[in-house]
């Protein structure tokens, strides 16, 4: 990765973000939905789904229901960063990009299979820092695919170096005008950002149960809609493309609540997005 001299900082700076690094590094280890999906194909991923699922993965022996079913999830989740992946823009294999809360790094190495573009990941967990540069190695990618022990707040990488920047549902971990003002300074004019996020609906009138509870679940600081569109146009992000993800959305939590791998977090998500409280949404802006 290449550096802009910068005085060095701690990559924790807060409590919050000390509490969430231990999250990642300690509580979520453990994870066997996502390490269970994850082995179908070695893409790790630490999103949802969407798209609908097929009613036949609940039928059969429960041997054969359950691998299943963790087969489909796997399917939708990878769907869902397909769909993050389109709204790229063309890219070719020069250019470099950036998985800002890069997780196990699955949505990085789908990216770099599409394009061959060279890419950072920056995690603010060493666990997935780690995690995710063995999987590197693993799929033979590790001289294209770099993850970094770094806050997305300040990332290190040159101004301008980028063409585009992605989050996959990891904003709910930061502050979003400091965060978009990092990419934008990251991204090279005319470069794109694309965030897929669940965010709190402003016209509901305050935070519902539902999302203080997702909320509470994951250590995470759910923002509500406006907030995103603010934050974007008060750091030169003007948006292409904003899609409702909600009603794709839905099919992957009513597959998990029904399946054996519920977390109990799939009735707050279900009934966020019914109620109208919570909304999936995906948006794609430019550096202009
Ligand atoms: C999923 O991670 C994403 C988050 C924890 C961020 C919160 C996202 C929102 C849209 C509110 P995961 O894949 O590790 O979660 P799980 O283990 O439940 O599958
Ligand atoms: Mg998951």
């Amino acid at each position: 990765m290449t550096t802009t001299p910068h005085t060095p900082q701690p990559v924790l700076r807060t409590d919050f973000q000390r509490t969430v690094a231990a999250y990642w590094d300690n509580t979520h280890t453990g994870d066997d939905v996502n390490v269970l999906l994850g082995d179908v194909d070695e893409l790790y991923h630490h999103h949802y789904g969407i798209g609908d699922y097929d009613r036949a993965v609940l039928e059969g022996a429960p041997q054969q229901r359950e691998k299943a079913v963790i087969r489909e999830l796997h399917r939708l989740e990878s769907a869902q960063a397909d769909l993050l992946l389109d709204h790229l823009g063309p890219l070719t294999a020069h250019q470099r990009l950036l998985d800002a809360g890069s997780g196990r790094g699955g949505t990085s190495f789908m990216a770099q299979r599409r394009f061959g573009c060279a890419i950072d990941g920056v995690s603010i967990s060493q666990y997935q820092v780690d995690f995710a540069n063995a999987q590197a190695l693993r799929h033979h990618v590790a001289d294209r695919v770099r993850f970094h022990f770094r806050n997305m707040l300040d990332t290190g990488l040159d101004t301008g170096s980028r063409q585009a920047v992605w989050t996959n549902e990891t904003t709910m971990y930061v502050d979003l005008g400091q965060a978009f003002a990092e990419f934008a300074r990251v991204l090279a004019p005319g470069g794109r950002y694309v965030c897929i996020t669940g965010c709190s609906n402003d016209l509901t009138g305050g935070r519902s149960q539902a999302v203080s509870r997702i909320d509470t679940h994951y250590s995470c600081n759910i923002h509500p809609r406006s907030a995103y569109f603010n934050a974007l146009a008060a750091n030169g992000l003007t948006p292409i493309t904003v899609t409702d993800l909600t009603p794709q959305a839905t099919p992957y939590w009513e597959l998990r609540a029904r399946s054996h791998l519920a977390t109990g977090i799939e009735e707050a998500f279900l009934r966020a997005y019914k109620e109208g409280s919570f909304h999936y949404l995906l948006i794609a802006a430019d550096r202009t």
